[in-house]
Order: structure tokens, then sequence, then C-alpha cells
């Protein structure tokens, strides 16, 4: 047997609904990069599912292409690891429609993420919020993944996934591997610099809370001089009662690899303002090689067409296969 085929398919998107933040990177990205030898990846820009939000054209355009870039200047390689935009890959699309006629609309209703995002756009709550894990399913099933590496918030739709593949395999046979859920080495949970009690967020973070994978040394610097804390004066790790110093004692650990212990230690006796501004420091520092990567690679546009062109011809090749089969069970004619 080589060595591909021993490989467990692993797939995971992100929706270009927002900038990329420091939290997508600490909790996510990061990781990915230590997965790239062990298993076959599958990364995509969800673009499909962004639309379930109203978007402004030309900033998802923009924000797309730079979350290619960023997966790229993160330190995904496009050889090993195949990107690719979702709206590229028309089987998404296809087989998407297909789940939603096997997903139940009690299994729908009871997601908290639609209740959670239709409370959020009250405006507008359309279909697509509803039916978004019908498409999931399929961006999970075209590829036969044996693992969807996932947080909390996903759990729910990839028990739902599994459970249609389950029924759908029920009547028609062996279609879709079953997906297992795998929960990835724990990264850091990245609080709002604004907002200690809440994720920070690409979507739905205000801007004095979230740090962007792009945003300037300067920028970054006066978001950490006014990140909120508490009125007593020492670093100390406590996420009950100092929710905002531990958020910056996390981040200032993920991007030092310095212990709790030792940051106590080499703030104890300094106030507030010297910690921010090294905490601040070292997110610069962190994010530096990224944001000039990123900078680079989207100035070379022909480059990107070819990373993502490939991208999407290899992932076309997967899902293909897997849309052929579930159309011919269905009695579809053959094209
Ligand atoms: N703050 C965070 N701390 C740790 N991990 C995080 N992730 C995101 N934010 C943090 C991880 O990144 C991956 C993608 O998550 P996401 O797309 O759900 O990110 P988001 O910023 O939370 O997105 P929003 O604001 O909810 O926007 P929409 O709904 O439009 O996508 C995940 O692995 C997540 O754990």
């Amino acid at each position: 047997m080589n060595e591909t085929t021993v490989k467990k398919r692993m797939l995971s998107g992100i929706k270009p609904s927002g900038d990329l933040t420091l939290g997508s990177y600490l909790g996510a990205i990061r990781n990915w990069k230590e997965r790239e030898d062990a298993f076959d990846c599958y990364y995509f820009m969800a673009d499909l599912h962004s639309i379930t939000v109203r978007q402004n054209p030309a900033d998802l355009r923009r924000r797309s292409l730079e979350q290619l870039a960023q997966y790229i200047a993160c330190g995904l390689d496009p050889e090993k690891n195949v990107l690719f935009f979702q709206s590229h890959v028309h089987q998404h699309a296809e087989l998407g429609w297909v789940m939603n006629c096997y997903a139940m609309f009690g299994e729908l209703s009871r997601m908290t993420q639609f209740k959670d995002k239709s409370a959020k756009n009250a405006e507008n709550i359309n279909g697509g919020l509803f039916t978004y894990p019908a498409l999931m399913a399929a961006d999970i099933l075209l590829y036969q993944a044996d693992l969807v590496p996932v947080g909390e918030d996903q759990k729910q739709h990839v028990e739902l996934t599994r459970d249609i593949a389950k029924r759908f395999n029920g009547v028609y046979g062996d279609v879709f591997k079953i997906p297992e859920p795998y929960i990835p080495k724990v990264g850091a949970r990245i609080m709002s610099l604004a907002n200690p009690e809440a994720k920070m967020s690409k979507s739905e973070d205000e801007d004095a809370g979230r740090v962007c994978l792009m945003d300037r040394p300067e920028d970054i610097m006066r978001l950490f001089k006014r990140a909120v804390t508490d009125c007593d004066s020492v670093v100390r790790y406590d996420p009950v009662e100092k929710k905002g110093i531990s958020n910056l004692m996390n981040i200032y650990s993920a991007a030092t690899g310095r212990s709790f212990e030792q940051i106590e230690a080499e703030f104890a006796g300094r106030g507030y303002g010297d910690f921010k501004k090294a905490v601040g420091e070292s997110v610069v520092e962190l994010l530096r090689p990224i944001r000039e990567e990123a900078t680079k690679l989207l100035a070379d546009k022909a480059y990107l067409q070819k990373v993502c062109e490939e991208g999407a011809q290899k992932a076309a090749y997967v899902a293909e296969k897997t849309l052929r089969k579930v159309y011919k069970k269905l009695g579809f004619v053959a094209r």
C-alpha cells in the first residue's frame, strides 16, 4: 500500500464573512500546518456559506482572495494541502440540493446555530440560513472525509451529517463514508479585547475587540493598549475573576511559548501598561511574517489563480466521483 492510500482524509472550511483574526490563527489555522504530512487535507474558503448573511460583493471578493493568501502565508503548502474556493467546485451546490432532500425539517429546526444566527439577523432569516447544515453535509460527504475537525459550535452539524449519511446509505447502500468528528489539539480560545466575556470573532466582534491578520503594527499596538482589563494591577492567571488579563496571558503565552508562571514572574511588580505593551509587541512579531508573505502573495495574482485552479481541479476530481455515484443511485439518467 502506498503512503497516500493510508492517510486519513480531513476537511475544513472557513467562511470569508470577515477578516481572519488572531483567534482564527491561534485557534485553528496554526494547527492545520502540523497535519499536512499525516493527513490528506482539504481546506476551502466557504464562500457559498457566507451569503446566508448579506455580503458586500467587493468585500467578499477581497476577503476570499486574502483568505487564500493567508492560508498559504500561515504555512499551508498548496502542494501538500488541497486549497480551493467552495464555489469553484460546483458539486458542492449539487450535492447540497440532494442533502436538502434527505435532511428533515425537524432536524434543521433544532440546530442551535440556526436559532442564534436568526436571532442576530432577524431582518434576513432566509432559506439558506435554515438549510446551511445540508450544504455542510455535502461539503464533508463529497470528499468521503474520515475526519472533520470541529469546535463546539459545529459539533451538532457533524452529528447531523452523520445522520443524513446513514439515512442515505440505509436506502442506497454504502455510498458515503461516515465521518468522525476530530477534536483538534486544543488551540487557545481567544476572547475579544473589548469584551473578554465574548470570543474574538471575525464577523461579530466590534473593531476594537479583534486583531486581524493583516492589521498594521501600529494598529495592533493601539488595540492592545486599549484592551479591557480590570481595576487591579497584578498580572495573574485567573479566568474567572480576571478575564481580560487571563485572555492577554493566553495570547502572550501562545505568541511566545512562555508558561503562565513565567509570565506572572516576568511582570511581577510591573503595571498593566508594561504588560499590554509586551503582549502587543509579541503579536506584532507573530503576525509580521504572515502579513508580509500574504501581501507578497496578493501582489502575485497569477500564482494565487494557479493555486486555486489546481486546488479546485483536485477537489472536483474527488467530488465528481461521489456525485456520480449519488446521481446513479438516485436514478438520474447518466450525462
Ligand atoms: N477567538 C477564537 N479563539 C479560538 N479559536 C477560534 N476560531 C475562531 N475564532 C476563534 C476557530 O477558527 C475556526 C474558524 O472559525 P469561524 O469561522 O467560526 O470563526 P468566527 O470568527 O467565530 O466566525 P463568526 O464570527 O462566527 O462568523 P461566521 O459565522 O460568519 O463564520 C474554527 O476552528 C474556530 O474554532
